[in-house]
């Protein structure tokens, strides 16, 4: 029987300095997406926030300001052109951006676009890192918690180009909780944008751990639930701020079966097996089969760490 192989690549953004308007990062992108299509792309994965700087690395006091950073509509006459190309070129894509609502919500979104140009399905970010206090004694911050409200529309699935396809946003590919939660809607994809600065205020790591615990996540989602996982990073120096390229993607087995290597603009594919997930479905990771959901429900009951809980003849 012949495969149903598939075209996937994310596109890495090597830095968007805070002067570049949205125009040039798009005609940047749709460059990006045209030489996809070039190497067999059908899906192009672009990182998180990727029409603007990281504006969560700066404090700012007016609305009017933050608000420049966002999206009111989406495609704009700006964004149009990625439409345009997807349709011209019959490549879907996934793009993050920050959008504000008609009715004034903040959020870090991702939409997906089929081949057809279309959108078919929407994420906003549920786990927002950093704080959201002025910590002006540093020179860079991580104001996510100031900026964004938690996403509304849960981890949802959605069918695009003849696959179910789950999406999640940067810090969402470090929480277990986010794959399992696609990959029991049947997600055959996850498809998710990162940010990843090397200073996070709070949280410092020896640099390689930093790539290597990016890895480790996409690669633990990956194998864990029996799915891909295409992560896409928006990486090199921004304003002065270093952040880690590393973009790749991770097969059902757990394995790295492309990634970039370099830190700049770069496109990498994979064309990936679609049928390759499924014997670990049908053994190891049958859900059906093996979960024990009546032992798992501390992970929903707490929110934090807390005392252990009783055992028979033990911590009674
Ligand atoms: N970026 C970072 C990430 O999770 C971060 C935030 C980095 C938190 C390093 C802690 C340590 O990759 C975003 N945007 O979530």
């Amino acid at each position: 029987m012949s495969k149903r192989t598939f075209g996937l690549c994310v596109v890495q953004v090597g830095g968007i300095q805070p002067e570049d308007s949205r125009a040039e990062v798009v005609q940047r992108l749709v460059s990006l997406m045209r030489s996809a299509h070039a190497r067999g792309a059908d899906l192009v994965v672009f990182p998180e926030l990727t029409l603007t700087t990281f504006m969560s690395r700066y404090w700012f006091d007016d609305q009017e300001t933050i608000d420049s950073y966002f999206e009111t509509e989406m495609p704009s006459a700006e964004t149009a052109p990625l439409f345009e190309t997807a349709a011209e070129l019959g490549v879907g894509f996934y793009l993050g951006y920050a959008e504000l609502t008609s009715d004034g919500h903040h959020y870090n979104t991702s939409i997906l676009v089929d081949d057809t140009g279309r959108i078919t399905g929407k994420y906003r970010k549920i786990h927002l890192p950093g704080h959201s206090d002025n910590k002006s004694e540093l020179a860079y911050q991580h104001l996510e918690k100031k900026y964004f409200e938690v996403g509304d529309l849960g981890f949802g699935v959605f069918e695009s180009q003849g696959l179910k396809i789950g999406m999640a946003l940067c810090n969402d590919r470090r929480w277990p909780e986010v794959y399992r939660a696609l990959s029991l809607q049947g997600a055959e994809l996850v498809l998710l944008g990162y940010n990843t600065p090397m200073d996070v205020p709070g949280w410092q790591e020896e640099p390689h751990t930093k790539m290597e615990s990016h890895l480790l996540s996409i690669r633990a989602g990956a194998y864990q639930n029996a799915v891909w996982v295409a992560a896409a990073g928006k990486s090199n120096t921004e304003d002065g701020v270093y952040m880690i390229g590393g973009s790749a993607i991770a097969s059902p087995s757990g394995e790295i079966v492309a990634r970039a290597q370099s830190d700049e603009d770069e496109v990498v594919f994979a064309s990936i097996d679609l049928d390759y997930a499924q014997s670990f479905r049908d053994s190891v990771f049958d859900f059906s089969a093996h979960r024990r959901p009546e032992h798992y429900s501390i992970i929903i009951d707490r929110i934090g760490r807390g005392e252990p809980l009783p055992v028979p003849g033990f911590n009674s």
